[in-house]
């Protein structure tokens, strides 16, 4: 289970309370990788079009026709043109196949935008939330499953406010996803490092201290010898994660714990796109640079034709 999965569980998921890991936990979050595909462009352009669209809309550029792909495409040149100058940056594109990578999270926001919204006014209120999440125990508030609702609905609440920027407790659907996926946004991070603490500091002096970094992945098995990968977190908590080692790790230790700057795949990526298919050299694309080089930003038939050959030349 990712944080994300974690996260969203948290805060759906209270019916269920979370059972004590037996298995290693991981509450690291990385920048997903923008394909599942290996980035050989000698090979194919598959991985380039799963980064520029996301896996599931290249998939649907497969199925047309290089004309159709090419007009498709023009299309959406002129959204990734934030600016409206005519050109597309380095910095466009980069903001683009950020975008296009969160589709699943917009997906998932919006499948579950009806069940809140009860008023359908295009906005989430954190009535609404309340009401639709706890509502069964704002009617019951001593309900016999040992659950502890209004901890997690303070918690809730805590980060429904941390969401809403204008703090009208009243959700945009920008704010909402925010609320839902803290982790991808840059102003959450500290409500993420917060509630990962409370999770973890079981003396609540506002620490992690090392016996509560192993106790949060790893349960004594009795009399059982600790087994390797424990020990092996033991020294990482010691040698990186206390980086003052004052045997504790603080927010800003935490924090470079689980939310790591990683190596940014979505720049690398848009540098490579720009430099593959600026022809005058001028740092920026045109649309006509980027539809005359469309079989590198989007499939076709005519790809998936040439692909299905190389594929058949193989047995
Ligand atoms: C939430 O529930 C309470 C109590 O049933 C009700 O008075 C209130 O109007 C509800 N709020 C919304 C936004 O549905
Ligand atoms: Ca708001
Ligand atoms: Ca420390």
């Amino acid at each position: 289970m990712d944080l994300r999965q974690f996260l969203m569980c948290l805060s759906l998921c209270t019916a269920f309370a979370l059972s004590k890991p037996t298995e290693k936990k991981d509450r690291v979050h990385h920048e997903p990788q923008l394909s599942d595909k290996v980035h050989d462009d000698a090979q194919s352009f598959d991985y380039d079009h799963d980064a520029f669209l996301g896996a599931e809309e290249a998939k649907t550029f497969d199925q047309l026709t290089p004309e159709e792909s090419k007009e498709r495409l023009g299309m959406i040149v002129d959204k990734i043109d934030a600016d409206k100058d005519g050109f597309v940056t380095e910095g466009e594109l980069k903001s683009w196949i950020k975008h296009a990578q969160k589709k699943y999270i917009y997906d998932n926001v919006e499948n579950q935008w009806q069940e809140f919204d009860m008023n359908q006014d295009g906005f989430i209120s954190w009535d609404e939330y309340r009401n639709v999440t706890y509502g069964t125990y704002l009617d019951d508030p001593d309900p016999d499953d040992g659950f502890n609702y209004k901890q997690m609905m303070v918690r809730d609440e805590r980060r429904f406010k941390m969401a809403d920027k204008d703090g009208d407790l009243i959700a945009t659907k920008e704010e909402f996803t925010a609320f839902l996926h803290p982790e991808e946004y840059d102003y959450m991070k500290d409500i993420v490092v917060q509630e990962t603490m409370e999770d973890i500091d079981k003396n609540a002096d506002g620490f992690i201290d090392l016996e509560e970094y192993i106790g949060d992945m790893y349960s004594h098995d009795g009399n059982a010898d600790e087994p390797e990968w424990v020990k092996t977190e033991r020294e990482q908590f010691v040698e990186f994660r206390d980086k003052n080692r004052d045997g504790k790790m603080d927010k800003e230790e935490t924090k470079d714990w689980i939310l790591p700057s990683d190596y940014d795949h979505a720049e690398a990526e848009a540098r490579h796109l720009v430099y593959e298919s600026d022809q005058n050299k001028d740092g920026k694309l045109t649309k006509e640079e980027i539809v005359d080089k469309y079989d590198l930003f989007v499939g076709s038939q005519a790809t998936d034709f040439g692909e299905a050959l190389v594929r058949h030349d193989e047995f």
